[in-house]
């Protein structure tokens, strides 16, 4: 009897580690402000991006792929929830210190991963919010952040690189903070006596074109005052090797067991402060540099799963969280020295907009041996990660919580040619694209944002373009297309009312 048990728990285990051992690994790259044109494997020649360009030339290629979002805060809810952020009214791109926007114990993407026995992991741009209402605690534990709502290992930018405060938070505390020197932030007015960018330009590394004048954290202006934490303040040129050598050694820590990492780049956000190592080296100014460091960081990582023998069992996600920007306030010679590069490559908009530039983007996955390498025109998007992941993992997920989320792995994985039936697409105004066709929401706002200089797709007319015939969304057939206008302003209604 004792026997008997001893060898049912032997194989009981070995079961388990067996099955542990065909779990695959996920590393999503979330990649900040990428275009659909930036990647040489997405046809760009001017700036090389050889690591990346090797993911796609191992795997799947999308060309019909979207994030939710032309921005980030909206996209990163909706990735991480499976719920579109314009349920909320509270979704646009948040300050530095703004509430969760996830509290804890909500389902989210990383809470599935858990549930199926994964490590799970941020590393990188967070920007969802922290803390309760009010606003996080900077000098003490950080409530409702990533490891209450699934990740097991925290090491993330509370928002993004120009907003303040510029620290890192390693699991829920301000990493390197002196409790003698405590941070306090205001986005509604100046406090202490640190210069900023408004008063003090003579300090600047680095001018802004638009915006970005308030506390100057490394001769940077930035968004948002603070004061105090010095000795925790992050080094913009030191930040994408920082973040590697977080993911690489979370891999190495990781390598025995299934592991979910998110790794959210900074790069190529504003401010762009590459290192020395790619400074000046695209010809293309800072956002070309960034896009090398970006292309580097890659490349590490690859080659730590590589050294690890993980790489057949990983499955890797590479995409962007809105479209491609070039001033997005910071005089870093990007426009300057653009030259015949094309952000957004063949497509109208870009970041903020309702055009195609402003969601679609790139897409790599990348599995060996279970996602074939090539090319795929499915439309999908983001929206589906919660759900696609729940069913490769073959758990069940509250879909109260995501209720937008829908189970597309097929199509993720290659094996579904077709995708979703429909995308929606949250700029200024709401679009739904369907087949070959796409409609913006008519609506306020204006229709260039000339400090970006980037069309927004805004019109206070509905506007229906043919994809197909139309790729540049110039010609409005909205009162020639009565049916097809009809048909999907109601399938957006329906969406918005779901
Ligand atoms: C804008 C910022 C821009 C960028 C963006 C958010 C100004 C003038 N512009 O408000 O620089 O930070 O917000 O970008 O402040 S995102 O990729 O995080 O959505
Ligand atoms: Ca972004």
């Amino acid at each position: 009897m004792k026997f008997l048990s001893c060898v049912q728990l032997l194989l009981l285990v070995c079961i388990s580690f067996f099955m542990l051992g065909q779990k695959p690994n996920v590393i999503l790259i979330y990649v900040d402000d990428l275009g659909f044109g930036d990647l040489g494997c997405y046809g760009s020649k001017t700036i090389n991006t050889p690591n990346i360009d090797q993911l796609a030339r191992k795997g799947l290629l999308f060309t019909q792929a979207h994030t939710t979002s032309a921005t980030c805060t909206p996209s990163r809810y909706s990735l991480l929830k499976g719920e579109y952020a314009f349920r909320r009214k509270d979704t646009g791109v948040a300050t530095g210190d703004a509430s969760a926007l996830i509290p804890a114990g909500q389902q989210t993407v990383a809470t599935i991963f858990s549930k199926a026995g994964y490590n799970t992991a941020v590393i990188g741009k967070w920007h969802l919010g922290l803390g309760p209402v009010g606003g996080p605690n900077w000098n003490g534990k950080i409530e409702h952040g990533p490891l209450d709502i699934g990740f097991t290992e925290a090491f993330i930018l509370p928002a993004t690189g120009d907003r303040v405060p510029c620290v890192y938070i390693e699991n829920d505390h301000v990493r390197n903070l002196n409790a003698q020197d405590p941070i306090e932030v205001n986005y509604l007015k100046k406090i202490g006596q640190q210069p900023t960018g408004k008063e003090n330009p003579e300090l600047l590394k680095m001018k802004h074109s638009h915006g970005h004048d308030n506390t100057i954290v490394n001769g940077v202006g930035r968004i948002g005052f603070m004061v105090g934490g010095k000795q925790a303040l992050w080094d913009d040129e030191d930040m994408a090797q920082t973040l590697a050598n977080k993911a690489k050694a979370y891999m190495v820590r990781n390598q025995k067991n299934p592991f979910f990492l998110y790794f959210a780049t900074h790069d190529i956000h504003v401010p762009r402060i590459p290192n020395s190592r790619f400074l000046g080296k695209s010809g293309f100014g800072n956002r070309g540099d960034a896009l090398l460091q970006l292309d580097d960081s890659v490349g590490q990582l690859m080659k730590t799963m590589d050294s690890l023998h993980l790489t057949s069992n990983t499955l890797v996600i590479l995409t962007s969280d809105n479209g491609p920007v070039v001033d997005d306030g910071y005089m870093d010679g990007s426009k300057e020295n653009l030259g015949n590069h094309k952000p957004a490559g063949v497509l109208r908009g870009g970041k903020y907009s309702s055009f195609e530039a402003g969601t679609r983007v790139p897409f790599i996955v990348k599995w060996p041996k279970k996602v074939p390498v090539g090319k795929s025109n499915a439309l999908i998007s983001q929206i589906d990660f919660l759900a696609s992941m729940s069913q490769m993992l073959g758990l069940n997920y509250d879909n109260n919580s995501a209720k937008d989320t829908k189970a597309n792995l097929g199509a993720w994985l290659g094996k579904d040619k077709i995708g979703r039936d429909y995308v929606i697409e949250q700029a200024g105004n709401l679009a739904v694209k369907k087949g070959d066709w796409k409609y913006i929401k008519s609506g306020k706002g204006a229709k260039l944002n000339a400090l970006v200089n980037i069309e927004l797709g805004n019109d206070s007319e509905d506007q229906l373009f043919n994809l197909k015939s139309d790729p540049n969304e110039k010609i409005n057939l909205a009162t020639v297309q009565k049916e097809k206008l009809a048909e999907l302003k109601s399938l957006l209604e329906q969406e918005v009312n779901k």
